[in-house]
Order: C-alpha cells, then structure tokens, then sequence
C-alpha cells in the first residue's frame, strides 16, 4: 500500500491534477466526507487527510510514505527524515511582514525598538528578524494573525499572502518579503528505497506534469 497525506483545500485542490498524470483518482473529496482515509482508484493508493503542518510528521515517522507540504511548513518542522525531491509550484504564496496601516515600521526599525511580534511561523520570523539584527517578543499564534495588530496583540504580524486581499481588509500593509512559499513533494527516506518500483513512476509523472507548466 502507498499512503499520500495531503491537507483539505487548496493543496488537495492543486494536488488532484498531479495525482491525475499519475493515473490516481481519489474515490471521494475531502469536502464531502468525514473520513480521513480516501480511497482511489488505485487498489494500493490510499489518501489520508491531515492538517497542513502535521504532513510532515506523518511522512517523517513512515504513516504515509509521500505527501504534499508548503515550504513555510517544511521549514518550521526542520525536514528530519524527509526526501524533498520535487518543487511542485502549486499553492503559491509568500511570507511577509504586516503592520497596521499608519504604524511607522521602518522608523521603528531604525530607532532600535523592540518589537512584538506574532505569527504561526516562529523559526522564520525568529531567523528573519535575527539576521536585520532587530530585537523581538514572538507571540505564538495558530491563525488569525491579522487580527493581532489592530487589537494591540503586537506591533506587525508573520503570514502567508497571497492576493493581498486579507490584508487589505483588515486595514493591513506588508512591509517585508521573507520569502516565496510553494508546495514539495515529501517522501519518507526509507519508503522512498523499500518502494521505489512503485513511488518512482509516481514521481517522474509528477516531474513531467510540473515541467509542463513552465
Ligand atoms: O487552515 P489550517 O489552519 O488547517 O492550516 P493552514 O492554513 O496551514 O492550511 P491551508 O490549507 O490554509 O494552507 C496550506 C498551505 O497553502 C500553506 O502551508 C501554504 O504553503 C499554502 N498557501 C498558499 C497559503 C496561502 N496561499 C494563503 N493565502 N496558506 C495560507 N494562506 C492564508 C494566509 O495565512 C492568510 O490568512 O490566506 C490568507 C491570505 O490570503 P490572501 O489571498 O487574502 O492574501
Ligand atoms: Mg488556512
């Protein structure tokens, strides 16, 4: 058996086409069902449906043998035990630094204030912030940093942007680009060897279908 973890949405979404060239249909979507293990068409290829930062753990303990993460995910989890063969350029997006509308950041920044941050993705804002030599609090948060700001939580968030839209709502600008955020293929190193002759042909239809789009 091959066991693929994915996350609901968007990666499930982007994902489905790439399963396709592999000639992988899953039996049901995520969005109408409860269960967490989804058949395909496959006899021997089954999915199962996490949270977007638990894919890595499975795949690193060997519960699934593959699975699809963001980057932003793979580095706060470290990458122990994984094989990131394949940049799969879906779910593309990138990690910013946000602030309220009319908070002065450069100026903050070049006063040498301490500044609170919070976000989901602390070793990159702890990393981002470390290398500008700017002294930070990080406030752990598990999602709706946007609101942090604009309720005195801290002075600027760490996200995801993608269209700029929540942001944009929430009376939010970015004033810093950490990095691009796209998704990876994950295989767990010994599935990788122990079920080569039926994971590669997997990852050489993915590899087409991504080189395709260029
Ligand atoms: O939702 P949950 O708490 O379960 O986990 P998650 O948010 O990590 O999962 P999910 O499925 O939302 O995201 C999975 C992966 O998609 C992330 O790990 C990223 O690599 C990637 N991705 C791409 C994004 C976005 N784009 C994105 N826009 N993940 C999150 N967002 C969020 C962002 O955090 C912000 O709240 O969308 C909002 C901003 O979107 P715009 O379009 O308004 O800018
Ligand atoms: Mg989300």
């Amino acid at each position: 058996m091959i066991t693929i973890a994915l996350s609901k949405g968007r990666i499930f979404e982007e994902t489905l086409p790439l399963l396709a060239a592999a000639g992988i249909v899953p039996s049901e979507a995520p969005e109408s069902t409860r269960k967490l293990i989804i058949g395909t068409n496959q006899a021997d290829v089954q999915l199962i449906i996490v949270r977007a930062s638990d894919v890595p753990t499975y795949v690193q303990y060997g519960a699934a043998d593959l699975g699809v993460a963001g980057k932003d995910v793979l580095i706060e989890h470290g990458g122990q035990g994984l094989y990131q063969p394949l940049d799969l350029e879906i779910a593309k997006c990138s990690l910013m630094v946000a602030v309220q509308n009319g908070f002065d950041y450069a100026e903050a920044v070049k006063q040498g204030a301490r500044l609170r941050i919070a976000t989901k993705y602390t070793e990159q804002a702890k990393e981002h912030f470390a290398s500008k030599g700017v002294h930070i609090d990080l406030i752990k948060l598990y999602g709706s940093m946007e609101l942090a700001p604009l309720v005195g939580l801290a002075d600027a968030i760490v996200d995801l942007v993608s269209t700029g839209s929540t942001l944009k709502a929430n009376d939010l600008v970015a004033v810093e680009h950490i990095r691009d955020i796209s998704s990876r293929l994950v295989i767990n190193q010994s599935a990788l060897k122990l079920k080569q002759a039926r994971i590669q042909p997997m990852l050489d239809a993915f590899t087409t279908t991504v080189n395709s789009r260029k």
